[in-house]
């Protein structure tokens, strides 16, 4: 890496002590943009870097709330607003006890590239709190939301600020978010995406994660002249994304055969379908958080506290969290003969995890241009809520469809242009990087 580059990564961790996972996310950026800054050094001189990756507002709050049994808990409340050079900063909340400043500036950092590639107006944020809601009643849940958006309201709004869900964030919470932002601002807007389909959410965003990552694969498997059907997969997570990914893997004609939970993965050879993927929403619903019930309902096999990397497939599909899929266990798939991985959720290979997969050449796609179809529909939903017309479900696939193609499109000229041919990392961060480098020097120093 470059003397410059060195020197702004050895800032970054000084000014941002403890925050691992965002030295990490600003890392693989800046190995992308070495042959950028080379060719352009404009960007150098007008410290773009430099300016972006320090937040452009960053809001800590304090969330009082009352469980059902009267005692009094605080937690913690955060919206970074990461940058805004291309449009409102765009990004999800997500409650989850692991949440900290660092692991949401290297989300929000992250956005603002993913939000760039979606070719859709929206500039990156992100958001959430400490808050587990784990074990927490529907009241619980309510109580802890209205208080949350009481601090909130007033830095979010239609034109500025419109967060989603994340991780631990779905529609019941969206709901009372909204709920309580319409009491406080007395007005109807698109100030949340994810919405109920009643009161102006879109058709598609619960799916769009998921399906514009099986998209973004049937894109990469066309590069060496593959398809999806017949093949087998190794998803993690059964969230909101794992439940996405594995439906339309199964419309397509592949076989899904593993989830995992923190309590462990189950390895399920007659593959995830059916009734079997609707399970996953109870289980989800349950806020038990654990996926072996599966195993026990549907007699899979399951393997307590391992990833589900071990097992041998073509595809691997990373769907729970960050840094879940580490270089010994990029070293077993690649043994294991897997042609194409893909994240869906952000961050989930560590960079030493990354890195074993370049060198083996194995086509391997970054979260941020890969799991960019759930922004994107929010994207979608934003414009349905500004013209007050809804689109039907077909409608907004086949705009998701589209973006995603243009995305992986964009990944592979963009590579192949600066010299790294099939590279979808330095693909997805050097295109997200130029457009939001280029808004930021017409709009002069901001
Ligand atoms: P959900 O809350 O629906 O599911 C998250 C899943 O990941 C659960 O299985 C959860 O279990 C697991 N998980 C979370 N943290 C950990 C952890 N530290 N260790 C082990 N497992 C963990 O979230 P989503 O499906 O929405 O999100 C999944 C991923 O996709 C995240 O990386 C998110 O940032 C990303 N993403 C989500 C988008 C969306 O639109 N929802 C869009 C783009 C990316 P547990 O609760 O026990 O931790
Ligand atoms: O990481 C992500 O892109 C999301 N959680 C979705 C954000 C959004 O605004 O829909």
């Amino acid at each position: 890496m470059s003397e410059y580059l060195q020197r702004l990564l050895a800032d970054v961790k000084a000014k941002n002590p403890a925050e691992p996972e965002f030295h990490q996310a600003v890392q693989e950026v800046a190995e992308s943009l070495e042959i950028v800054l080379e060719k352009h050094p404009e960007y150098k001189h007008a410290k773009i870097l430099e300016r972006m990756v320090e937040p452009e507002r960053s809001i800590t709050f304090r969330v009082p709330w009352m469980d059902d049994q009267g005692e009094i808990h605080i937690n913690r409340g955060y919206r970074i607003e990461f940058n805004s050079a291309i449009g409102p900063y765009k990004g999800g909340l997500r409650f989850h006890p692991s949440v900290t400043m660092g692991i949401l500036k290297f989300l929000g950092f992250e956005q603002t590239f993913k939000n760039s590639l979606t070719t859709l107006p929206m500039g990156g944020g992100k958001g959430g709190s400490d808050f587990d809601p784990k074990g927490k009643s529907d009241n619980e849940v309510m109580r802890f939301c209205q208080s949350f958006m009481t601090e909130l309201f007033r830095h979010i709004g239609p034109n500025t600020d419109v967060p989603a869900g994340d991780i631990g964030v779905g529609g019941r919470e969206i709901g009372f978010l909204f709920g309580q932002y319409k009491r406080l601002k007395n007005e109807f807007t698109g100030v949340l995406t994810g919405k109920g389909i009643n009161w102006g959410g879109s058709l598609i965003r619960p799916e769009a994660t998921g399906f514009g990552g099986v998209y973004f694969v049937k894109e990469m498997l066309r590069t060496i002249k593959e398809d999806i059907e017949g093949k087998t997969f190794a998803v993690s997570g059964f969230g909101n994304v794992a439940w996405g990914a594995i439906t339309k893997i199964n419309q397509l004609g592949g076989k899904v055969v593993t989830i995992s939970g923190p309590d462990g993965f189950v390895y399920d050879k007659d593959g995830i379908y059916g009734e079997k993927v609707d399970y996953l929403l109870e289980m989800r619903a349950s806020a038990k958080d654990t996926v072996k019930d599966y195993s026990d309902k549907f007699r899979a096999e399951f393997v307590a506290g391992k990833r589900p990397w071990s097992v041998k497939v073509d595809v691997a599909m990373p769907c729970a969290t960050q840094n879940e899929l580490d270089a010994d266990n990029a070293k077993e798939l690649i043994k294991n003969g897997v042609k194409c991985v893909c994240e869906v959720a952000n961050m989930p290979t560590t960079l030493e995890g990354y890195h074993t997969f370049r060198e083996a050449k194995v086509l391997f796609a970054p979260g941020k241009a890969a799991n960019a179809g759930g922004v994107a529909t929010s994207g979608l939903e934003m414009s349905q809520n500004s013209m007050r017309l809804p689109w039907s479900a077909e409608e907004v696939d086949k705009r998701l469809h589209e973006i995603m193609v243009r995305i992986h499109d964009t990944c592979i000229e963009t590579s192949d242009r600066f010299g790294t041919p099939g590279n979808y990392v330095n693909g997805a961060n050097i295109a997200g990087f130029l457009k939001v480098a280029d808004a930021m020097m017409d709009q002069g120093l901001v």
